[in-house]
């Protein structure tokens, strides 16, 4: 089986920031979690770089466009680094690969008739790079951006998107193209309310940008550009990834991004005759400290500085566990203390090391044979993360850690004397960090290993998560999985 999944490409006008990072963060933690079940997964994150805000900045900084672009996507490349993403790949919009694709795309649904030359007029929002009507802005201003859009009026070529409203509506009815629900009735009833008219997917006044096939005065909207990138990557429409990985199975996107990926896209795909993904998961926003991330307010903070300051398992812990999953939610420092402290450093951290310490010094360091005495329900487990309830997951992998924290607690093995009895405990409590260590695996990549490390095993899969597979080694025991700050 194969899985592919895609994150949104980020604008490259500034740098990254916390909700740039969630997004990553969730969409690796569920790439991992294919694999372990043993699909084959290919997963795709990049930058968006041909947008005007783009130009806009580089203007701004006074840096000639393209280097600017340059310069930015290296800290979006740097901060899947610093994420520990398992990435198979990064698109950039302004390489080659992609253009090309971009083009032959615009060509294809010209071709099919359902591309044609008219005159827009009308506003734009620079910050969403969307045409905005009249009836969208909260006094005169985008309410996304809190701007004054600007009136265009330029020739443009149009798509024509109305043809597809009936086959788009049926399309975002299924059950499970857009998740979660609340986000699919959202669309639902916009496309009923609003219905769909033709878009501007051509500009004339722009230097930045893809040229058209078929006229060189026109600069591809950048919308129309940005979407191809997941099939553009996989090297639409001959190369291997493509096909073997188109459809994407899942889109991971930002609510605010919604309307593009599941109205706009289809239709496009729908044209060209390319196949459509199977679901567009649409996750909430992130606040920082309860206030909305945003320049004016100068609350963004960079996340390769908090990277740096608290390692990176602690914050990939702290905000999947903080943020219910598809809602809005908050993301503080203060939190990440206390769950750094209470949940990584003392349940899992002081269970780890009080285990290896006692096979330390009752059997020489060899895992005792023995049979384990606890058990653990994956199938509850996997089926959240099949409903993309991520922070429910990791709950319920908690509430195992703490299992066999009670189970040390009230078998109090540095009190047995009986060595058969402390064989045992021993084991069990050694079987489940094993189980642990894989099921933690796609959250905190780098504690899992640790464990592993400790324990001297192998990394195992899915089907590894049930008890009596660790067999007799020598354990490693090393330092504490986590400082407490
Ligand atoms: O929209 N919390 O780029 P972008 C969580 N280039 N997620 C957030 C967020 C927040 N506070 N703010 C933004 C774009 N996001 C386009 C995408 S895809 C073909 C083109 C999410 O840099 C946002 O919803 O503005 C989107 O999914 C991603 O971050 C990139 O946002």
């Amino acid at each position: 089986m194969k899985f592919y999944i895609t994150t949104a490409i980020d604008y490259v006008n500034a740098p990254p920031h916390i909700g740039h990072a969630y997004e990553k963060i969730c969409a690796d933690v569920i790439a991992r979690w294919h694999r372990l079940k043993g699909e084959k997964v290919y997963f795709l994150t990049g930058t968006d770089e041909n947008a005007q805000k783009n130009e806009q900045a580089a203007k701004e900084a006074k840096i000639e466009t393209k280097k600017f672009v340059d310069q930015n996507s290296k800290l979006f490349e740097e901060l899947c680094k610093k994420l520990n993403l398992s990435n198979d790949d990064f698109i950039r919009t302004t390489q080659a690969r992609h253009t090309k694709v971009a083009q032959e795309i615009f060509k294809k649904v010209f071709d099919k008739g359902d591309i044609y030359k008219g005159n827009y007029e009308g506003y734009y929002c620079q910050g969403c790079e969307a045409f905005i009507t009249e009836k969208e802005l909260v006094d005169g201003k985008c309410p996304e951006h809190n701007k004054e859009p600007e009136w265009l009026k330029e020739e443009s070529y149009f798509f024509k998107l109305s043809k597809y409203q009936d086959k788009v509506l049926k399309l975002i009815e299924t059950n499970t193209f857009i998740l979660p629900q609340k986000r699919r009735n959202e669309m639902i009833s916009r496309l009923k309310s609003e219905g769909l008219k033709d878009l501007s997917v051509s500009r004339t006044n722009l230097d930045w940008g893809i040229t058209t096939p078929i006229d060189k005065k026109h600069k591809i909207y950048v919308w129309f550009d940005a979407l191809i990138n997941y099939v553009s990557a996989l090297g639409y429409p001959d190369e291997k990834p493509y096909k073997e990985f188109w459809p994407a199975d899942c889109h991971y996107i930002g609510k605010g991004i919604n309307w593009f990926h599941t109205i706009i896209w289809p239709a496009m795909l729908m044209s060209a005759g390319i196949p459509l993904p199977k679901t567009v998961y649409v996750h909430g926003y992130i606040t920082l400290n309860g206030k909305k991330i945003s320049k004016s307010l100068g609350n963004v903070i960079d996340p390769i500085f908090l990277i740096d300051k608290y390692e990176i398992d602690p914050i990939r812990y702290a905000i999947i566990r903080d943020i219910p999953h598809g809602e809005d939610g908050d993301f503080s420092e203060k939190s990440l203390i206390n769950r750094n402290n209470n949940e990584l450093a003392n349940d899992l951290g002081n269970l780890l090391s009080r285990t290896l310490t006692l096979i330390e010094k009752n059997f020489n360091s060899e895992i005792p044979e023995s049979k384990s005495e606890l058990t653990f329900d994956i199938e509850k487990i996997d089926k959240l993360m099949q409903n993309y309830e991520l922070d429910k997951a990791l709950a319920e992998i908690w509430k195992f850690v703490n299992k066999c924290n009670k189970y040390i607690n009230d078998k109090k093995p540095w009190e047995i004397k009986d060595k058969k009895e402390l064989e045992k405990i021993l084991y069990t409590l050694a079987d489940s960090l094993r189980i642990i260590s894989i099921l933690l695996h796609p959250f905190i990549p780098e504690t899992s290993e640790k464990i592993n490390k400790q324990l001297n095993i192998q990394l195992g899969t899915l089907k590894d998560c049930k008890p009596n597979l660790l067999k007799k080694t020598k354990i490693k025991k090393g330092e504490h999985l986590f400082k407490k700050i």
